[in-house]
């Protein structure tokens, strides 16, 4: 009940300090905290959201707004130039860069390009999340969609860059075989060393290729997503990391 409540409070919040009565574009993210987001955002009343568009990542997040009875457009909609004025979304694991990895939920390539299309990206986790450096709270490893016939390829290329056992995300019971994500793709997840920030002095700062050594958020993703099949990865960068895309969409804050 307090992992709930911890939730509830930060979605609310976050809303409160992120969300401008002016904004008319918001991406909603995916996963059970951001239940909470829509929750808060509802909860304003009709008035104040009438003006406002909520921009899906994924069929839950669809259902979601749908639900909420909120006004429901596409990102595949948004005219060229255009960017959503902030979106909110959940996280795995947080670190205190503001790095993220995400794709627990098996949404991340939507929830990255709506995200890479917000000027501003909100971050909204309970405190299991937060972590010092990715890796350490979050055991499951970092989440990677791939095209699912080059997956045993990119399983090799993962364990040579130092991955201890990525493996194919299994279906729920009720789907044999592997998860298949909104897009038609699998999700491989990759558990690697905790990683480091770019600013982190230590040796093994080099970016730890082809062995266990410990690499930095910046330089592992950049390995990563040059891997052939993979469609994209679920390591999105704080304030001091790499820019994901052309927007400001590194987070902003994480509310815990
Ligand atoms: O898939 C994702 O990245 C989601 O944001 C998700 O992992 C967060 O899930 P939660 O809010 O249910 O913890």
């Amino acid at each position: 009940q307090l992992v709930e409540t911890s939730k509830r409070l930060a979605a609310f919040q976050a809303v409160k300090d992120y969300l401008r009565p002016e904004y008319t574009r918001v991406g909603i993210g995916s996963g059970s905290t951001v239940v909470y987001v829509v929750e808060a955002i509802a909860a304003l009343g009709h008035d104040a959201t009438a003006n406002m568009s909520f921009y899906p990542t994924g069929a839950q997040s669809e259902e979601l707004i749908e639900a909420a009875g909120l006004n429901l457009q596409y990102i595949s909609k948004l005219p060229a130039g255009k960017q959503l004025d902030v979106a909110f979304d959940g996280a795995d694991e947080v670190d205190d860069d503001l790095n993220l990895i995400k794709g627990g939920g098996a949404c991340l390539w939507q929830e990255k390009i709506v995200a890479a299309s917000a000027k501003q990206f909100v971050c909204v986790a309970d405190f299991r999340k937060l972590a010092p450096r990715l890796g350490t709270a979050w055991k499951k490893g970092i989440p990677i969609e791939v095209l699912p016939m080059a997956a045993p390829r990119v399983l090799d290329e993962l364990q040579r860059l130092g991955s201890q056992n990525p493996r194919i995300r299994p279906g729920l019971p009720g789907k044999a075989g592997a998860i298949v994500t909104d897009n038609g793709m699998w999700i491989i997840d990759a558990p690697f060393a905790p990683l480091l920030h770019a600013k982190d002095s230590e040796s093994s700062a080099e970016g730890g290729s082809g062995s266990n050594g410990r690499g930095t958020v910046d330089a592992l993703a950049d390995r990563l997503i040059k891997i052939p099949g993979v469609a994209e990865i679920g390591l999105f960068f704080g304030k001091n990391g790499l820019e994901v895309a052309s927007g400001a969409q590194k987070p902003v804050a994480a509310y815990f």
